[in-house]
């Protein structure tokens, strides 16, 4: 047991005290986190969270992730997986494509997690036909199905509303909505990263939407670019204010800025330290979302174990494949089996429990 006097020699003293009793930590309080100059500190308290939370479990799903196009009209400045229509390296799925995928799948995936690009003339029949062909194949899977920037897009060549978007794909079998798109709330850098995507007003309110009909969502946020800690602490306190009104955000999935192929340029680069201190900051900010993922395939796997000592419970999957952050130069591997999942998450003291997409024990 570390004594508080250890927190209050890191200046963690007062927000200590309000972890424990579960008081809400304020804007300054996410501000002084970021400050706090002794990592291992931030480190232990929200290793109190964590297992107040959830002990010593670490969550995974057997899954697969789809990425059905890469052809874009958003054209968003930090995004190495994006083409344009006709250009080389760009690539459309048909049906049979991602049905192939998921039939060829050595074990049976709980998720199967779909996204892509904002496609300028897929229509919304397609994917109805696609997911109601998934369900048939993979009744056991939960269908995670486009970003809040994907069904407005959605909507909008459809000439519908997101609310009716998502209707239709809860009719086919979409249970789930993944937290991408989210990048950064704050107007100004939004605009300077991806000027054409929906803003952080409309990305809420399609989440708001989505819970309120059933859905169960996750939440993102992309740093390490050109924003504060100051924009950081906002996002995180939007979500937690937005999970307030409509309580649908199953998990936060904190996302560290890839560079490589990147149209945006940084001047410093994200460190280590920075993506443990933002796992840290985020499972203490965010107290009403249950679970904080350490994504394996955007930090790689030692620098996600080494996140599930510093607020993580989820190493989310197998993946299978994924081409967003490998694009972007990730280096970690495509997929991980269940043993090696296993392997990573005892190795690092904690207990793996498999889950479906829901988070529910299998
Ligand atoms: O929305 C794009 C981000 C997101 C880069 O909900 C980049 O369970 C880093 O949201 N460097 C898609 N990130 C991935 C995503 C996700 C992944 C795993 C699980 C879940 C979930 C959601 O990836 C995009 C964008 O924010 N992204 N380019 C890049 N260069
Ligand atoms: Fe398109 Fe998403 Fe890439 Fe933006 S991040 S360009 S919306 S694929």
């Amino acid at each position: 047991m570390i004594s508080k006097n250890y927190f209050q020699n890191a200046g963690l003293g007062s927000i200590l005290d309000k972890v424990i009793s579960g008081e809400r930590l304020s804007i300054d309080d996410g501000l002084a986190l970021y400050d706090c100059p002794d990592l291992n500190a931030l480190g232990a308290l929200a290793s109190i969270k964590r297992r107040a939370m959830h002990g010593d479990k670490t969550f995974y799903v057997i899954n697969r992730h789809i990425n059905y196009t890469n052809i874009c009209v958003n054209g968003c400045l930090f995004c190495a997986y994006a083409r344009e229509h006709g250009e080389e390296g760009s690539f459309q799925l048909s049906r049979e494509q991602i049905l192939d995928k998921l039939k060829n799948a050595p074990v049976a995936p709980r998720e199967v997690h779909v996204v892509g690009g904002c496609h300028h003339d897929i229509p919304l029949k397609f994917f109805e036909e696609t997911f109601a062909e998934i369900k048939k194949e993979l009744p056991q899977a939960v269908i995670k199905s486009f970003t809040a920037v994907e069904i407005d897009h959605l909507a909008t060549t459809e000439g519908i509303s997101s609310v009716e978007v998502l209707k239709r794909l809860q009719a086919v079998g979409v249970e789930m909505m993944p937290g991408g798109g989210a990048e950064i709330f704050d107007s100004e850098v939004r605009h300077r990263i991806c000027p054409k995507k929906i803003d952080a007003e409309n990305w809420l309110r399609i989440h708001g939407e989505a819970h309120e009909l059933g859905y169960t969502t996750n939440c993102t946020m992309l740093f390490g670019h050109i924003e504060s800690a100051a924009h950081r602490v906002d996002h995180l306190d939007r979500l937690r204010r937005q999970q307030d009104k409509s309580g649908g955000f199953n998990c936060f999935i904190p996302l560290p800025f890839l560079t490589e192929n990147s149209r945006l340029k940084i001047e410093e680069p994200l460190t280590g330290v920075d993506e443990l201190r933002t796992t840290a900051v985020s499972r203490l900010m965010l107290d009403n979302i249950p679970h904080i993922k350490a994504y394996w395939v955007m930090l790689g796997v030692k620098q996600a174990q080494a996140a599930l000592h510093f607020g993580a419970d989820d190493f989310d999957g197998t993946v299978v494949e994924e081409k967003i952050g490998h694009m972007a130069g990730a280096s970690s591997d495509q997929a991980l089996t269940r043993t090696e999942l296993e392997e990573m998450i005892r190795g690092c003291g904690f207990t793996p429990v498999e889950r479906d997409a829901k988070f529910n024990e299998i």
